[in-house]
């Protein structure tokens, strides 16, 4: 399986995440990318290779050109209006408060953000615009033909709307590339996102339509990131209804109740039909995660590989989450491998 993958992730070097109400060195870090990198190679995997190029088009498809142009210009307004430490959001929309964008970014961040761990930070546009490219060029690839891709994508996207960002993420590189399959011929789209936390930012992209199905297994929103999304109800809107499917699990989840979860999202997949399968691959299922509560182990990741591959479809892997960067690598690389000897 080919791997895209290019060192622009390395921009997004953020020096602050607010957690526990301290500034801690972020756990969404660029070592992250390099350890799964290092085990793709060490494993053969297959071929790396860098994106290529497909401009803003596909980005402005899924995002707001205002959010698009806050996120690049954002920091070093941050500066200029005297503040000296990482843009941090500090006030929110709450309840029955208005929507009306304000001049300040200080008031900006409080409306473009969904989350307030994540600082914006110089270099962070450049890194998702390159994590974004990678998406893209992953999803040509299955447009050309390849059955599989891992398009190595950092920093991840999942949590990210059309406007709005947070929980690490930027640009939604899952839709991105759901929508480019669409724009290229494509008449049905799966998302499964098997990432820890719940994908709010993918399933509130396609809520209201049915080209895309939304398939996540998270952290019960009850108990976890990101809280506000992510319950069973949730199953879409108008011409959207029934296409989108939620699956929160409680803490310390064993794996073979989280399979039993991936065997039904699968099921509904074989029913939808689509031409394309995009995972949303994250891996802080992992036990040992520092911010999750799931408890499945390596070996559980060959198996949920065998799993997705038992679907029968041109899959696109993103990556997206996992924190326990000794074991990201394995981990990753397990859902890859296990992929492929199972077909
Ligand atoms: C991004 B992805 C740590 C809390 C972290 C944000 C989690 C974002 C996860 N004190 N909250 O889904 O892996
Ligand atoms: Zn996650």
């Amino acid at each position: 399986m080919e791997t895209i993958y290019t060192e622009k992730h390395k921009l997004r070097d953020a020096k602050t995440e607010l957690c526990g109400g301290e500034l801690v060195e972020p756990f969404e870090r660029p070592s992250r990318a390099e350890y799964v990198l290092d085990r793709v190679r060490e494993t053969g995997l297959g071929p790396v290779s860098d994106p290529d190029d497909f401009g803003m088009g596909p980005i402005l498809a899924i995002h707001d050109a205002e959010f698009v142009e806050f996120l690049k210009t954002a920091p070093a307004r941050w500066k200029v209006a005297g503040f000296n430490g990482e843009a941090i959001p500090t006030t929110w929309v709450g309840r029955r408060m208005s929507h009306i964008r304000p001049n300040h970014v200080e008031g900006q961040l409080g409306y473009y953000a969904l989350a307030g761990e994540t600082s914006l930070t110089e270099g962070t546009w450049e890194a998702a615009y390159a994590s974004a490219q990678v998406a893209l060029t992953g999803a040509a690839r299955i447009r050309s033909g390849a059955g599989a891709v891992f398009s190595l994508c950092r920093p991840p996207g999942h949590h990210a709307t059309a406007d709005m960002y947070g929980g690490y993420c930027f640009f939604n590189n899952a839709a991105i590339s759901a929508q480019h399959f669409l724009d290229h011929g494509a008449k049905r789209v799966a998302i499964l996102d098997i990432d820890f936390h719940h994908g709010n930012g993918t399933q509130d992209i396609f809520y209201d339509r049915s080209d895309v199905l939304f398939i996540s297994l998270h952290g019960d929103p009850l108990e976890t990131f990101p809280y506000h999304l992510g319950h069973a109800e949730e199953t879409g809107s108008g011409a959207g209804t029934g296409f989108n499917l939620n699956f929160p699990m409680p803490p310390d989840t064993p794996f073979d109740v989280w399979q039993a979860a991936l065997h039904k999202g699968l099921a509904r997949i074989a029913e939808y039909k689509p031409d394309v399968l995009i995972i949303s691959l994250g891996v802080d299922t992992f036990e040992t995660d520092p911010i999750s509560f799931f408890k499945l182990k390596s070996d559980d990741f060959l198996t949920m590989g065998a799993d997705v591959a038992s679907a029968g479809l041109p899959t696109h892997f993103i990556m997206e989450g996992g924190y326990d960067v000794d074991e990201i690598g394995v981990n990753a690389v397990n859902v890859l491998q296990g992929f492929e000897r199972a077909n």
